[in-house]
């Protein structure tokens, strides 16, 4: 099994982002249902090690928050963009919670990656031989934001690699912790036990 941990994103979220999947020749964009924000990247793994992986994911404690995506950008690999991604608008927080998982998947006997972690959310990719004029596509749709939602859990991934490119499914969710409302402001959060 081909495994990791990310936030899923609301439909409309999602519908947004399929809004910037266009006016690029000769790359593949990601599918809406796909779009995700990676926390941690598993690798193949066997039955034990995926059941260890989600009894710590089970433990974690984050509480629910908010937060909107914001602006696109690219990541460079031997001086080629290889891919384009769309960025968030509290990226702190969700280095935060990711340091959680991180931390639940060394409990359970993975080693700590030691790549560092830029949260973003995959739009396209691209061949390093095949490298369009991308600047007229960031210029329009460098302002790009959506409104504030809600994250309230995290999910455990299986990519499938087929010939149309990876499929994920939801193995399994883990609910971030709720927060209790009084009036206006969050001054606790629930206990769940
Ligand atoms: O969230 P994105 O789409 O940017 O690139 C892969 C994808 O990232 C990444 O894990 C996500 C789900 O497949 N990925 C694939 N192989 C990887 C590796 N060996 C990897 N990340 C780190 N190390």
């Amino acid at each position: 099994m081909r495994l990791f941990v990310a936030l899923p994103l609301p439909t409309e979220i999602r519908a947004s982002l399929a809004g910037l999947c266009g006016g690029i020749a000769g790359t593949r964009w990601i599918e809406p249902e796909n779009f995700h924000i990676t926390l941690r990247f598993i690798g193949d793994v066997g039955r034990g090690e995926a059941d260890d992986l989600h009894t710590e994911l089970a433990s974690v404690r984050f509480p629910e928050f908010e937060m909107a995506l914001s602006g696109i950008g690219t990541f460079e690999r031997r001086g080629h963009v290889h891919m384009i991604w769309a960025g968030l608008d509290r990226p702190q927080i969700i280095v935060d919670l990711r340091d959680r998982i991180e931390a639940a998947a060394v409990r359970a006997g993975f080693q700590r990656e030691s790549r560092k972690f830029k949260p973003h959310i995959t739009l396209c990719r691209f061949k390093s031989h095949s490298m369009p004029d991308i600047g007229p596509y960031l210029a329009m749709n460098n302002d790009f934001s959506t409104a504030a939602f809600a994250v309230d859990h995290f999910s455990l991934y299986q990519s499938r690699l087929g010939h149309g490119g990876a499929r994920y499914e939801v193995l399994s969710q883990y609910r971030l912790e709720q927060r209790v409302y009084y009036g206006d402001d969050a001054v606790a959060f629930a206990d769940r036990s």
